[in-house]
């Protein structure tokens, strides 16, 4: 069975979203996802340009032949571009050998090793009170397990908090910058570190000490300061604290992990196994943030825990509303299989997008399931697609006070 077109479609149902479209000399349809947040031409480029041709007339079946055929048969490897590249790729052809062979693809996976993923949500406010009444929203839905950003008193909005909402009302997901430049938003670490363990405290006495709940730092600390909060937030029992660092040093981790002991989780900009050698061979982390649609796909994400596992590190898939569901599908059939699975994150997509996307997952009971659908059990709506437009959009910028441009 040979691959006889690869097509990468473009389509913005509220955020942009890139797909990779393989079809075979037999008429089976693939699908990946390609997007890369505030950087999709870019991915949808290096396909049209530079992969699509190299897949015509491959075998379709040879799914870890492509995988080292773009990675390490490629001169320029690794990065962002080329591994969303490689990720859409390889989801498409398990989407074929699932359809093909009749399975959905965590059975091609080794089959199943739990019920379901425990996802955990995104729940924000502007103030404590806001905040508690997203968390009671989504354990109404069903969450059981949460991830809580507020806003921080002095400062305008902070990345990561929605609008509030009133009681009862449901939040829907964080839309992108439709911006035609980025967003600049004001930062001050001094008063976001005073704040927080005041949050987390109100948090515990007004839900209890059972509830997993997450925070996220989006890597504004420096390895001093993340200390710090690790620290100040050990009585609270976090579940995780994410990005305390930035991504790209993994050295900075090894103060932190030193001087707390608040479980760590980071990679959502990591894009390959090498990124994380340290992280994970010297146990600086807890969590792997990784998501399969920006690191090499299903094989790309298999491998890296394989290595994870064998250090008693656990996965914690990337999946904000900028991965499509295709991709969401990809993370959801590595979650039932993987030994060493930790949780899931997952923010809804809205409306329009699912009737773009139409999915076989399900989430019941605080778990998410794949479904049984043969492949990845994602399709989309061609038709409907092209009726939305990319638009440029853009993640914020954050600068000091004073002006100074400050880490993501
Ligand atoms: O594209 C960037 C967002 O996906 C990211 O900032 C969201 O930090 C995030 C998270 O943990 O989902
Ligand atoms: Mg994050």
């Amino acid at each position: 069975m040979r691959i006889e077109r690869a097509e990468v479609l473009v389509t913005s149902p509220g955020r942009n979203f890139v797909t990779l479209r393989v079809t075979t000399s037999d008429g089976v349809v693939g699908l990946g996802d390609a997007t890369l947040n505030g950087r999709e031409l870019a991915v949808a480029s290096y396909l049209r340009d530079h992969v699509a041709p190299l897949l015509v007339g491959r075998d379709a079946h040879a799914i870890e032949d492509t995988w080292q055929y773009l990675t390490r048969g490629a001169y320029w490897r690794r990065g962002p571009v080329t591994m969303t590249a490689v990720a859409a790729v390889d989801m498409a052809l398990w989407d074929i050998k699932g359809k093909v062979t009749g399975v959905p693809v965590y059975q091609l996976l080794g089959g199943r090793s739990r019920r379901g993923a425990l996802a955990y949500c995104h729940a924000s406010g502007s103030t404590v009170d806001a905040l508690l009444t997203s968390i009671r929203n989504h354990l109404e839905l069903g969450f059981r397990a949460v991830r809580v950003q507020t806003g921080v008193p002095g400062l305008g909005k902070v990345y990561g908090v929605g609008t509030d909402q009133r009681a009862g009302e449901r939040y829907d997901y964080e839309p992108a910058g439709r911006t035609a430049r980025p967003v600049e938003e004001e930062w001050d670490t001094a008063a976001y570190l005073r704040h927080i363990p005041h949050v987390f405290e109100r948090l515990r006495e007004e839900l209890g000490p059972e509830l997993p709940l997450l925070h996220d730092a989006h890597h504004r600390l420096s390895p001093n300061e993340a200390a710090q909060l690790g620290r100040s937030l050990e009585p609270f029992r976090l579940f995780w604290l994410e990005d305390c660092t930035p991504a790209d040093n993994p050295e900075l981790l090894r103060r932190v992990r030193q001087q707390t002991t608040v479980p760590l989780a980071i990679g959502e900009v990591l894009t390959s196994i090498h990124d994380y050698r340290t992280l994970i061979t010297e146990q600086l982390i807890d969590y792997v943030r990784s998501s399969p649609a920006h690191t090499g796909g299903i094989t790309g994400v298999r491998r890296l825990m394989d290595l994870a596992g064998l250090y008693g590190i656990r996965s914690g898939f990337h999946q904000p509303t900028d991965i499509s569901p295709v991709g969401m599908a990809a993370a959801l059939h590595l979650d039932v299989a993987l030994p060493n699975f930790g949780i899931q994150e997952y923010m809804q997509h809205s409306a329009t997008t699912l009737e773009v996307f139409r999915t076989s997952y399900t989430f019941s009971d605080g778990l998410l399931d794949p479904g049984e659908t043969p492949g990845l059990g994602v399709e989309l709506d061609d038709d409907l697609a092209t009726r939305f437009e990319y638009t440029p959009a853009y993640l914020p910028v954050n600068r000091l006070r004073d002006g100074t441009l400050h880490d993501w």
